[in-house]
């Protein structure tokens, strides 16, 4: 409860902010866009992860308002980015709850609109179990944001329950790998031959594959081995603050 009116007071007060996340695509070699991450700097609490208040935030409902802050940020975040490297995406995580809530489709609309965001430089990330429950359902809400224009992809992808054949009738871009696989993925067979399939089955279903938490040569090597398409860690760039992250565009524009 504490946290839950610190969450309150610190909206109110500009303590939330984005961070952003470097990609890289692994072919071309080039900077593809970033993965928008929350930050809370409380005069209260501290530095609180997301970890820590995504889920107190989607309890309470007050991801509803945190969710709007993070889509309207990444949205002018990415029409400054585009202005000078044109076609930069801009990743942003979508809760479950927001998902949900029943004139998501709609803020979504607005947000484009209010904010003038080219929509095919928005990436919504959602996480595996977010999309297979209420699946058929989904089906739609998805449909109706590809119709906007926007990119599309699976957070997490192979750490939650998800029937393949589903993901076939999803209108899909892009699975993300989670960096739980990536960690080990040369010293550990098990995880390498599941990146291994992931990456082959993304592939034969026409989807791309991004691969989280990359920080090593090694790791890099194994991914473009297998033709990964895309790849963002801390071998590239921690997440950053938007201003930084500016600089780093301009820097490998
Ligand atoms: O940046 P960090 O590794 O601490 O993020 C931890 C988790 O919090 C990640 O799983 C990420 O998906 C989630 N997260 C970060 N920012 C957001 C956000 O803006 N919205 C939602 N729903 N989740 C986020
Ligand atoms: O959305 P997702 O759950 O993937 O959130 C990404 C989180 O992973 C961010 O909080 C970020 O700080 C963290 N992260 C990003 N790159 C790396 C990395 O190379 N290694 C590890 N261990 N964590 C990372
Ligand atoms: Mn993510
Ligand atoms: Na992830």
């Amino acid at each position: 409860v504490a946290l839950e009116n610190g969450m309150r007071q610190g909206l109110a007060r500009g303590e939330f902010y984005l961070y952003f996340q470097p990609q890289w695509d692994l072919k071309t070699l080039r900077l593809t866009g970033a993965e928008a991450l929350l930050r809370w700097h409380s005069a209260e609490f501290g530095l609180v992860g997301p970890d820590e208040f995504i889920p107190i935030a989607e309890s309470c409902g007050f991801i509803f308002d945190l969710g709007d802050l993070v889509l309207r940020e990444a949205c002018l975040h990415a029409v400054q980015w585009d202005s000078f490297f044109p076609g930069l995406k801009v990743a942003v995580n979508i809760s479950g709850r927001q998902f949900r809530q029943p004139d998501f489709l709609e803020t979504m609309a607005c947000v484009i609109k209010e904010t003038g965001v080219r929509p095919s430089s928005l990436e919504l990330e959602f996480t595996e179990s977010v999309i297979m429950e209420r699946a058929e359902k989904n089906i739609h809400a998805l449909q109706a944001l590809k119709r906007m224009g926007v990119k599309l992809s699976i957070d997490d992808f192979g750490t939650g329950y998800s029937s393949l054949n589903y993901l076939k009738h999803f209108p899909i871009d892009a699975i993300k790998i989670d960096r739980s696989f990536i960690a080990e993925l040369v010293t550990d067979s098990d995880d390498a031959a599941i990146a291994e399939a992931i990456i082959s089955m993304a592939h034969s279903l026409k989807l791309k594959v991004i691969a989280e938490g990359v920080e090593n040569d090694a790791q890099l090597d194994f991914l473009v081995d297998r033709c990964c398409d895309e790849a963002q860690g801390f071998y590239f760039a921690p997440p950053m603050a938007g201003e930084d992250f500016t600089g780093y565009v301009k820097r490998f524009s």
